[in-house]
């Protein structure tokens, strides 16, 4: 059995590394050439815990291969990204072009699947792409739907262990892309069609965005009313049927942040609730903007000098080096660029330098500064005391007070 994964980021190369491991020939194809060149080196691009190990094994016993250009194999994987445009309209352009790509490859028998998350009907689309130019193939290859659902930063284990929903255009494809996935996901596989397994995947992030949305809605109310929103949703929750997840500075990541624009683009006047919870999560960053640079003026006021700020955290979420879509970094960006010169000491211990930010280690940032942001909730914050002479703006639950 070959498998050909095209795309090799976050979750195509961590998928075509598992694959590998587990007796199936890879062929890992990606249009940057640095990519293929690190994968081949056995050189991980992506942060990924123990990923590299197992890279360096297939890579050195030839189950892994990069390349730019794909090769004759059994089964095909769309796993390249899928943002959107300016106007929040899903880009399907890099499915399109990966399966353009593959297109020539294509014979009786073989298995196309697409793993990134893409906007309902988008297989179907793809399958009309496939037939339109290999007519001959009508019928006669597997088409499926399968998304992933792996937490960046545990994916290695998440891949074996997560269930996972299989969509085939028809059963004879789903029970295909079953027996494929077989060889190495120890979580249920289950059976439904292309469609629902498309929104199966936007409704899970949909989901989430929405439940995190009602924690961010709580913290602006109790900011207002004087109540502590981390006691209060951790009372609420000791209710045996409520959750309610963490306020936080806003959503980020490409992920839940993207996601319910998939539905609101195509189902603008159903999903109205799946809307409103993106407007308030983007709204929240905007909001904790507004707080810090509120507390500058009020502290110029008080103490007649400019004070020293620090901005905690850079990461879209904890214990992650990762900035893309960060809120947090929004927030800094918006500080920094209204703060007329007071001090800004910019935080993140995931990540060394920065090619726009000057970093700070976050204990000195923390002992310099009069007012300090809590943006990303990373673990060692959470081990500075609490400092009742400065100004703590604790936006994601540090300090829980
Ligand atoms: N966040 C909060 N409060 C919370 C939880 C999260 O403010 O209580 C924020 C985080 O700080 C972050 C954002 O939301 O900015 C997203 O965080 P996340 O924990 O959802 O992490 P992601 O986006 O890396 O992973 C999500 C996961 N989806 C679900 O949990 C339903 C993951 O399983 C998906 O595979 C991933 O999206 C994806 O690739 O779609």
């Amino acid at each position: 059995m070959k498998a050909c994964f095209m795309g090799l980021g976050y979750i195509g190369l961590p998928t075509a590394i598992i694959a590998a491991k587990h007796g199936i020939q890879v062929i890992g194809v990606d249009i940057n050439p640095k990519v293929v060149e690190k994968t081949n080196a056995g050189e991980l691009h992506i942060i990924e815990p123990d990923m590299e190990t197992l890279l360096k094994e297939t890579v050195a016993s030839g189950a892994l291969h990069a390349s730019c250009q794909p090769e004759v194999s059994n089964a095909y994987f769309i796993v390249v990204p899928t943002p959107f445009k300016g106007n929040h309209e899903p880009d399907i352009s890099y499915v399109e072009a990966a399966t353009r790509t593959i297109l020539p490859f294509l014979k009786e028998g073989d298995l196309y699947i697409i793993e990134s998350t893409s906007p309902i009907g988008t297989t179907e689309t793809m399958s009309k792409l496939i037939f339109k130019e290999r007519p001959e193939l009508k019928d006669k290859i597997y088409i499926a739907y399968c998304p992933e659902r792996v937490l960046p930063g545990n994916v290695s284990y998440e891949l074996i262990h997560n269930d996972r929903v299989i969509g085939g255009l028809n059963s004879e494809s789903t029970d295909k892309a079953i027996e494929f996935y077989s060889q190495f996901v120890k979580g249920t596989l289950h059976k439904t069609n292309a469609r629902t397994a498309e929104m199966c995947k936007l409704t899970e992030n949909s989901s989430r965005d929405i439940q995190i949305a009602f924690a961010n809605e709580l913290s602006l109310i109790c900011d207002k009313a004087g109540i502590n929103v981390w006691e209060l949703i951790n009372l609420a929750n000791k209710h045996p049927r409520v959750n309610i997840l963490q306020p936080g500075c806003g959503v980020g990541g490409h992920c839940i942040a993207v996601d319910p624009y998939f539905i609101t683009a195509d189902f603008p006047a159903e999903s109205r609730l799946i809307a409103d919870a993106r407007e308030i999560n983007n709204y929240k960053s905007f909001w904790c903007a507004e707080k810090v640079k509120n507390a500058i003026l009020e502290f110029e006021l008080k103490h007649h000098r400019k004070p020293t700020v620090a901005m905690m955290g850079l990461a879209f979420k904890p214990n992650i080096d990762d900035l893309r879509e960060s809120p947090a970094k929004y927030i800094t960006t918006k500080v920094m660029q209204s703060c007329n010169n007071a001090d800004i000491l910019v935080v993140e211990p995931n990540v060394k330098e920065h090619n726009v930010f000057k970093l700070t280690e976050y204990k000195e940032a923390y002992e310099k500064a009069d007012i300090v942001a809590f943006l990303t909730a990373h673990e060692p914050f959470k081990t500075l005391e609490y400092r009742e002479d400065k100004v703590l703006m604790d936006f994601c639950g540090v300090f829980k007070r």
